[in-house]
């Protein structure tokens, strides 16, 4: 054992790709373990690493961890990444939600039928410049700081900076109207940790391409 938290999950972003931003944020290095076909997902089942039978899966401090938001609510916690105290606990968690909730979106886009994905990205474009960059932008302008909650990075630092890449990579320009996530997003991209996570080679994952919606319907199939 390297005492490296180990990740298994497909080799592309999925739900697991908040969890390796997550630790990146946080400077811990982390193994991956990639499915790549359900006899090894079987094999998971049958061994008993997984509690419901989902991925994502983390190995660490001697827990499988399951449920995507358990576990990064698990290392928030661990790296000090959820607040001084419950209050600004309470606020990372909401604006996490928030773009979890918007990630969400993106998530299920690759395995939109055709016809239906216009139409859908229009919806998640809409969604991210009229429900949630308002917010986040309102917030950074009213206290003036640096990071989103408590003048401290946190994991709503991370989720933020991770949803801004994303919606960006299908619409370039859409933070256009929101200076202070521009600012924001310069912000993070140069702490050191964010900025390693950002080069390539690193262990981030490119946007799903139909290899990767293959390799997921290919396992989850039903016998
Ligand atoms: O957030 C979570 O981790 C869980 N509430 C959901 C996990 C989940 O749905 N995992 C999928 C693969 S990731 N993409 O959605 C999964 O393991 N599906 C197999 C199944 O039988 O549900």
């Amino acid at each position: 054992m390297s005492g490296k938290p180990k990740l298994t999950y497909f080799n592309g972003r999925g739900r697991m790709e908040s969890i390796r931003w997550l630790l990146a944020a946080a400077g811990v290095e982390f193994e991956e373990a990639f499915l790549e076909n359900r006899e090894q997902y079987l094999k998971l089942i049958k061994d008993g690493y997984l509690l419901f039978d989902q991925v994502p899966l983390v190995e660490m401090d001697g827990l499988k961890l399951v449920q995507t938001k358990a576990i990064l609510n698990y290392l928030a916690g661990k790296y000090q990444l959820h607040g001084k105290d419950l209050k600004d606990r309470a606020q990372i968690d909401m604006y996490v939600e928030g773009t979890l909730d918007l990630m969400g979106m993106i998530l299920m886009y690759p395995f939109s039928p055709p016809e239906q994905k216009e139409k859908q990205l229009a919806s998640i474009i809409e969604k991210a410049t009229t429900r949630y960059f308002p917010v986040y932008e309102k917030a950074l302008k009213q206290h003036g700081q640096e990071f989103l909650v408590g003048n401290r990075f946190s994991w709503a630092d991370v989720q933020l900076f991770e949803a801004i890449l994303m919606i960006e990579e299908k619409k370039c320009d859409v933070l256009a109207q929101f200076p202070q996530l521009q600012a924001f997003k310069a912000k993070i991209s140069n702490l050191p940790t964010i900025k390693k996570f950002l080069q390539p080679g690193s262990q981030r994952k490119p946007p799903p391409d139909d290899a990767y919606v293959a390799t997921v319907l290919k396992v989850f199939k039903a016998d």
